[in-house]
């Protein structure tokens, strides 16, 4: 299996960093392929957790090559802390590679990511505010500035300097203060001169790392439904999350990947605006986020939580290929009396087969639940599919029976070791 692609099968925050964390074990390279330090992965190791935004989830291990390949948004004030952070707790990152391709983020980015947000009054998409939309608009638009342009910083100096006062003439017409173009324009001219020894062809570096036999894991962040085209636009990121994303965001070509992992929890979360037709707002809701510590995890922000919706996952199936899916968090279910399955939804009182394309029509669907009743018991020790009481092993079948491919990895807690393999 050369390459394998790790992708959100929800709205983000599914675990796929603990996932990575195991696969990685086998896999040499470990490619993160789209998004920027909007991403909060987290990896618990004995107790210490690693909250990872922009290196790529493998980094913890010491024959793992990180990546950050050219479908990224690169912030580098927070590449250089997570190195600075990582290196301070004994994990090298000499290894990292960082793609000539990928475009950097600017603190205009930002700037124009909250007078958006501002601009849309009650309508916010609830961004991150990391600057995302606006850095990958700049990048479609033809005018972002790439990685490799730092090996020649005086060029590098005079692109940014042009750009901060272009886009200084938009941020004041928005009425908002101006940014100070020299301490822009010298502050990244050092972080330009500090990224140069990681920056590569990463293009060429995978595919010759295929050719000499290595095993590669592209790492996707955020999630299917929060695609740029395929999730509930507009309340969506600006980037391609799903599997045909990872090809576009590393150069590798679709017939090169064989195994694609979609990751979900056993429950729904979402961070940020936009239609949730299992979200909860009740008592259960507010059982899921706290004893799933659903807050997010670069932002702090609360997240909405609801029941496993099938319905999605199915679409989620479609979209990427998945070949399976690790399910994640089957421990924060066990305190319910009664665990509840989307295996259908239904728009004005009719059953309806497919996934809505539109996110004002996705708002009105009814979900239908099966209803089983809970385990109530404590799952975290669980390593082998033998120890899950029936009524988690029924749960299990149910998400395979409805979602149509299987389950091969259940997460038990947050520890790395906390999983169980299921088939
Ligand atoms: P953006 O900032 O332009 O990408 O925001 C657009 C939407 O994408 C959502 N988004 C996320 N959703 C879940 N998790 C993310 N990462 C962090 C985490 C989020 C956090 O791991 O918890 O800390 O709040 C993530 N990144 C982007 C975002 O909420 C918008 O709905
Ligand atoms: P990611 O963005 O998909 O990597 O997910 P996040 O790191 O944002 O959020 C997932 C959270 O759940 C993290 O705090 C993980 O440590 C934690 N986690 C992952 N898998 C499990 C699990 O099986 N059980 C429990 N209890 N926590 C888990
Ligand atoms: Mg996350």
């Amino acid at each position: 299996m050369p390459v394998t692609v790790v992708v959100g099968a929800q709205w983000g925050d599914e675990g796929k960093a603990k996932i990575i964390d195991l696969l990685s074990k086998e896999h040499t390279y470990v490619v993160r392929y789209q998004g920027g330090h909007n991403a909060g992965h987290t990896v618990v190791v004995d107790g210490e957790k690693y909250a990872l935004q922009l290196v790529p989830s493998g980094v913890l291990y010491d024959h793992v090559i990180p990546v950050i390949a050219n479908g990224v948004v690169v912030d580098l004030p927070t590449l250089f802390h997570e190195i600075d952070m990582l290196e301070s707790r004994g994990i090298s990152c000499a290894d990292l590679k960082v793609s000539s391709r990928a475009h950097l983020i600017f603190p205009w980015h930002q700037a124009h990511d909250a007078i958006a947000e501002a601009m849309r009054g009650d309508d916010k998409i609830g961004t991150t505010l990391k600057g995302i939309g606006p850095a990958y608009a700049d990048k479609a638009r033809r005018v972002g500035v790439r990685v490799g342009e730092v090996v020649d910083l005086d060029h590098f100096a005079e692109t940014v300097r042009a750009r901060a006062i272009a886009e200084n003439l938009v941020i004041v017409q928005a009425g908002e203060e101006p940014l100070d173009v020299d301490e822009i324009v010298e502050r990244f001219v050092e972080f330009g001169r500090r990224l140069q020894p990681y920056v590569a062809d990463t293009v060429t570096l995978l595919h010759d790392a295929l050719a000499q036999g290595s095993q590669v894991l592209l790492e996707g962040a955020q999630a299917t439904f929060l695609d740029l085209d395929h999730g509930t636009y507009p309340y969506v990121t600006s980037s391609n999350p799903t599997a045909g994303g990872a090809c576009a965001g590393s150069g590798l070509g679709p017939r090169d990947i064989d195994r694609i992992v979609g990751i979900t929890k056993a429950y729904t979360t979402r961070v940020g605006a936009g239609p949730f037709p299992t979200e909860l707002l009740d008592a259960d809701g507010d059982t899921l986020i706290d004893v799933g510590k659903e807050f997010g995890t670069v932002t702090g922000r609360r997240r909405r939580a609801g029941w496993l919706d099938c319905v999605m996952l199915r679409q989620a199936v479609r979209l990427n290929s998945l070949t399976e899916l690790a399910l994640t968090k089957l421990d924060i279910l066990d305190g319910f009396d009664e665990v509840k399955v989307c295996t259908g939804y239904r728009l004005d009182g009719q059953a309806i087969d497919y996934y809505p394309d539109r996110s004002d029509i996705l708002a009105r669907v009814e979900p239908v639940y099966e209803t089983l009743s809970g385990w109530k018991t404590d799952l975290s020790g669980a390593r082998e599919r033998g120890q899950l009481p029936p009524a988690a092993q029924e749960f299990l079948a149910i998400v395979e029976r409805e979602v149509g491919v299987p389950v091969n990895v259940v997460g038990v807690g947050a520890e790395r070791d906390d999983y169980l393999l299921w088939t």
